[in-house]
């Protein structure tokens, strides 16, 4: 009688822990609510094969609870035989030529759906597509918007126009993988490689991913965000970053450090994995800073091998600004 109450107690432990994932905020065990059609195509797929695995996972569990109280043993010997049961025409060809339906069902819908996720839709008359060039380095996101406007880790994006990215990774680096799941599907960002897809939001509002391919130490640390405005608002913060660029008030510098230094070097630069910055005197020398960005150093990745001048020297001024004296 213990035995069948630890049992019970055991079984319906095991039933209960994946309710916390069920239930929780982004979505449980579904995918997020796509904002884009691309990801909608997804999550479509997603449904579509669910239910065919619900209903089959149903079929069986009722079956074989069925069978276990209907042929239980009752008073027969424990050592006695069931009836020999050999062949059954019927029975075998339905469940060999079902399966094989479902499966070409489920093929047909996934050839005929997800090809979206991949295929850019082309340029319409009036509404350019707008190109943004995503690169994945250890450990933060660059982009690179076609006006020369650099931001990291949080995208900005027009609301209701074709959003064209195309992803890579520098030589030196290794792969890491976008993936902003409301806005499609995952893409690895390769070196030497250049992965295609898209988004077209129509709402606006912040969507946020991680970089999806374990990329080294501080791997969850690569967040990324897409902040979704709209048009016009889009078009006035892309010509005044440009502006900001070429001036002394631009932001990329702080977002440089935010991104590609302070991860492992502390928000503070009070040293993590790296060591201390805020007590170097190396900041104040922004050659030095320039040739340990651009060759690396013995622990630390080449991060600024590609950037340009403008992105080299609004993290030296930072550097000089925040630790300098
Ligand atoms: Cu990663």
């Amino acid at each position: 009688m213990r035995v069948h109450r630890v049992l019970i107690a055991c079984a319906l432990a095991a039933l209960l822990s994946p309710a916390g994932t069920a239930v929780a905020g982004n979505g449980g065990f579904a995918p997020v609510a796509p904002e884009s059609r691309n990801a909608d195509a997804i999550s479509q797929s997603f449904w579509f094969i669910s239910a065919f695995a619900l209903g089959i996972f149903l079929l069986v569990e009722v079956l074989l609870v069925l069978f276990v109280v209907k042929y239980r043993r009752r008073r027969r010997p424990r050592d006695a035989d069931g009836a020999q049961i050999h062949g059954s025409n019927r029975l075998e060809l339905a469940w060999t030529i079902g399966p094989v339906l479902i499966l070409c069902v489920i093929g047909t819908f996934i050839f005929v759906k997800l090809p979206v996720v991949e295929d850019v839709p082309a340029s319409t008359g009036g509404q350019e597509n707008l190109v943004v060039e995503v690169t994945g380095t250890q450990f933060s996101w660059e982009y690179r918007y076609p006006n020369g406007v650099v931001a990291i880790d949080r995208m900005r994006a027009p609301q209701g126009r074709t959003v064209e990215l195309h992803i890579t990774a520098p030589d030196w680096d290794v792969i890491h993988s976008w993936w902003i799941p409301q806005l499609g599907g995952k893409f690895d960002a390769i070196p030497g490689t250049v992965n295609r897809t898209w988004f077209k939001a129509e709402r606006t509002g912040v969507f946020l991913g991680q970089c999806a391919e374990l990329c080294g130490l501080y791997h969850a640390k690569m967040l990324a965000a897409v902040e979704v405005m709209p048009g016009a608002e889009f078009d006035r913060w892309l010509a005044e970053r440009a502006d900001q660029q070429a001036s002394t008030t631009s932001p990329l510098g702080e977002e440089l450090w935010d991104g590609s230094c302070a991860k492992c070097h502390g928000l503070e630069g009070e040293g993590g994995y790296g060591p201390s910055i805020a007590s170097s005197a190396l900041v104040r020398d922004s050659e030095a800073v320039e040739r340990l960005l651009r060759r690396g150093g013995i622990r630390m990745p080449p991060v600024g091998r590609d950037w340009n001048e403008t992105e080299m020297e609004a993290l030296t001024d930072y550097l000089e600004e925040s630790f300098g004296s």
